[in-house]
């Protein structure tokens, strides 16, 4: 059954309320099914590619991240300015200008998709990239229906309120070095809050901030679990190192919209 867009992009009162209290918000059918459809097959097309930008799973091999999308097919250059992205991320941050940090698909493909571990994303803004401070957001799209079977988020409930908590560098455990957050430290916090997995269609957004703590385990199932990330971050607030390669943090500040 097709599914309906909000006209209105910007988030209600109450969504903005869950966004501030828990640290991330669920928005069901925020993109319809023909339009997930597209996204689909322009992914297929980006993974067949055997480039630095698909970074791959160190067991399988199949690709785990694939990056920089907005270069590289005009599906996903035509997204990144979708105000019903957009809409939300300025709601919170105002009305300066944003750029697109990061582009990317976290694969998670049935039986093969590797674990996250808990972490939140400006510890690696903030130690690789020098990023000043914690205001990039994650805007989220489901490409799969995501399950409590294929590998969804979970997020540390209300975590993002602590500040940036201890983290430690994590270069072993999978393909993608992560800065990590350790069991002392996620254990208290998940039994203050609580756990929170985002589950939907396609086509459902979330939107989370950069002090989240998050993670998510392997996908066990024959589905696949594709999720569309773009993190945005305002201009002002910019990277002060380009030593990463420019999938993982665009230099191209040109404001989105
Ligand atoms: O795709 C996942 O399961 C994890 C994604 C994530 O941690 C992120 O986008 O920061």
């Amino acid at each position: 059954m097709p599914t309906t867009t909000a006209a209105d992009p910007t988030l209600s009162a109450d969504q903005l309320a869950a966004f501030r209290r828990d640290g991330v918000v669920v928005l069901p059918h925020r993109f319809r099914a023909d339009e997930v459809a597209v996204m689909h097959d322009a992914l297929d097309e980006l993974l067949a590619e055997d480039v630095p930008q698909n970074i791959r799973e160190k067991s399988s091999g199949v690709v785990r991240t694939a990056m920089g999308l907005h270069l590289r097919h005009e599906v996903f250059a035509r997204l990144v300015h979708d105000p019903r992205l957009l809409a939300p991320a300025h709601q919170v941050l105002g009305p300066g200008p944003l750029y697109a940090q990061q582009v990317k698909v976290n694969v998670k493909e049935a039986f093969t998709g590797e674990q996250w571990q808990w972490h939140y994303d400006f510890a690696t803004h903030h130690h690789e990239d020098d990023v000043p401070e914690p205001l990039a957001l994650n805007l989220h799209v489901f490409l799969d229906e995501v399950t409590e079977f294929n590998g969804p988020l979970m997020f540390v409930r209300g975590s993002h309120r602590d500040g940036p908590v201890a983290t430690s560098l994590d270069t072993v455990t999978t393909s993608y070095p992560l800065w990590t957050v350790g069991p002392e430290v996620v254990g208290p916090l998940a039994e203050r809050g609580g756990l929170i997995s985002p589950k939907g269609p396609a086509g459902t957004m979330l939107m989370f901030g950069d002090t989240i703590v998050h993670a998510s385990p392997p996908n066990l199932s024959p589905w696949p679990r594709r999720i569309f990330s773009l993190i945005v971050n305002p201009v002002g607030n910019r990277q002060r190192s380009d030593r990463r390669a420019d999938h993982f943090h665009h230099r191209d500040l040109t404001p989105l919209g």
